[in-house]
């Protein structure tokens, strides 16, 4: 069994024995948080050290105590509690390694535990003293200049805080968390960094007990997501979309956050950042907005679950077009084609998008959570047998060991266009 599902099989156990440590700790220290909240950041430091177990990198817990250590910055709160959790989560999972695992595997998983554990504490550290030095703001940037969507919320104070990449800051208005994508070198193109900083930034709000998530470009860009980073997809002889592609994970962190996600659209929207957008719950778009699948610019063979995603969102004749001609649909054909719930005018997107949001956070969360996992499972799932799985999957490796898809990407790095020949 792998190290990661020895760990996740005993999520329960180990998260309870990590706050009765915690509680008990309580009697010395003070603690600013409430058990519930240390119950669930507890949790949620667990799931990401199982999840970095599994990938065997430290990048999600790193993105994420970053996220979460600018947060508690901007909130006034204490670090010393949160790190006081990576210890005592350590000491827990040691505990748990030593009496379950033996052999190789019982030190493989003690240095990958205390690898991950350091890295995070690590990262944690250096944000909040990062932070503090710069009163409030990691990267000393300016915040995003007004325009495009508008920025400023209505209706109450954003607190924002910029991610250390640049790329992605997490805000909280009320029960509702926005998360920005704001990198404009690149155009919001989706690599590693940006892919975990949303994820964490999902975490990090889902902590914050937020109950509805607006995904959003930063203000003043017209390309609200480039798409995957071509940059970051491998040259052949690799899935170029295969199931730890950063982008994957986003998608599925985004499918099972048991809070509504509302994508909120103003500018151009390119591949894989389309799958990202309807795997959103709802699409508010304004007239600026277009939407474009465009594996077939690249000689890319698209993923199944990806086209899952298509096909439990669109008719399929749509979906065929928009992926053989990889043109942009624009904001109208978007909202007649169901795309999008409701276009808007620009003016307008922010506060109507807030304000349907608010809406919903009004709600049953549990009702709703619910309700969405039921949906994600009867459009996820299509059985299909084993030999038709493993032929699309010979079909689609042609595809990625072809020459066709290096002139795709070629092309692309030197802004030309391709030219396919089939082989
Ligand atoms: N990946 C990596 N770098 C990108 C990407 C990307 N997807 N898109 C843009 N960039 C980089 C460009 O290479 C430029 O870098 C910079 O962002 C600004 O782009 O030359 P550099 O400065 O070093 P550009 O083209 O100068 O900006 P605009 O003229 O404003 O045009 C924006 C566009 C979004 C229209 C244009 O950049 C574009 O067409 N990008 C590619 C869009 C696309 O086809 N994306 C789909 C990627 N494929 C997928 O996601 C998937 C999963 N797929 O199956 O196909």
């Amino acid at each position: 069994m792998e190290t990661s599902a020895v760990l996740a099989s005993a999520e329960d156990q180990i998260v309870d024995e990590a706050v009765a440590a915690l509680d008990r700790r309580d009697q010395t220290h003070h603690h600013a948080s409430s058990p519930e909240e240390r119950r669930r950041n507890a949790r949620h430091l667990f799931e990401f050290v199982v999840r970095c177990v599994h990938e065997g990198r430290a990048e999600p817990i790193i993105a994420w105590s970053r996220q979460i250590a600018a947060d508690r910055f901007v909130a006034g709160l204490d670090i010393a509690e949160l790190q006081g959790a990576f210890n005592v989560l350590e000491e827990v999972l040691w505990r748990h390694v030593a009496d379950t695992l033996a052999g190789d595997q019982q030190i493989e998983a003690l240095g990958l535990v205390s690898a991950i554990l350091g890295a995070g504490k690590d990262a944690l550290a250096r944000t909040y003293l990062a932070v503090a030095s710069r009163g409030g703001n990691p990267l000393g940037e300016q915040p995003a200049p007004p325009g495009g969507g508008g920025e400023a919320p209505t209706g109450g104070a954003l607190a924002g805080t910029d991610s250390p990449a640049g790329a992605v800051r997490t805000g909280v208005l009320g029960q509702v968390g926005v998360i920005t994508l704001d990198d404009r070198r690149k155009r919001n193109a989706i690599g590693a960094q940006m892919a975990d900083g949303v994820v964490a930034a999902l975490g990090s709000l889902r902590a914050q007990d937020v109950r509805v998530v607006v995904l959003r470009a930063a203000a003043g860009m017209d390309v609200w997501s480039a798409g995957h980073d071509m940059d970051e997809l491998p040259r052949g002889r690799r899935d170029p979309l295969g199931y730890n592609d950063p982008l994957e994970g986003l998608l599925r962190a985004i499918r099972i956050c048991p809070a509504p996600v509302v994508a909120m659209v103003h500018g151009t929207v390119w591949g894989g950042a389309l799958d990202l957008v309807l795997s959103c719950d709802l699409v508010i778009a304004d007239e600026t907005a277009s939407f474009a699948i465009t594996p077939a610019n690249l000689g890319l063979p698209y993923n199944t679950t990806g086209l899952l995603h298509f096909l439990g969102r669109l008719p399929i004749n749509l979906i065929k077009e928009m992926f053989f001609t990889a043109a942009p649909l624009d904001a109208q054909k978007a909202k007649e084609w169901l795309v999008v719930n409701h276009l808007v005018g620009s003016g307008e997107l922010e506060a109507f998008t807030l304000e349907l949001a608010a809406t919903m956070a009004t709600k049953s969360p549990m009702a709703i959570a619910v309700i969405k996992e039921q949906l994600r499972v009867l459009t996820d799932y299509q059985p299909i047998a084993a030999q038709v799985y493993e032929r699309i999957q010979g079909l689609r490796r042609e595809a990625y060991d072809s020459s066709d898809y290096l002139e795709g990407l070629n092309a692309f790095a030197e802004k030309r266009r391709p030219i396919f020949r089939g082989t």
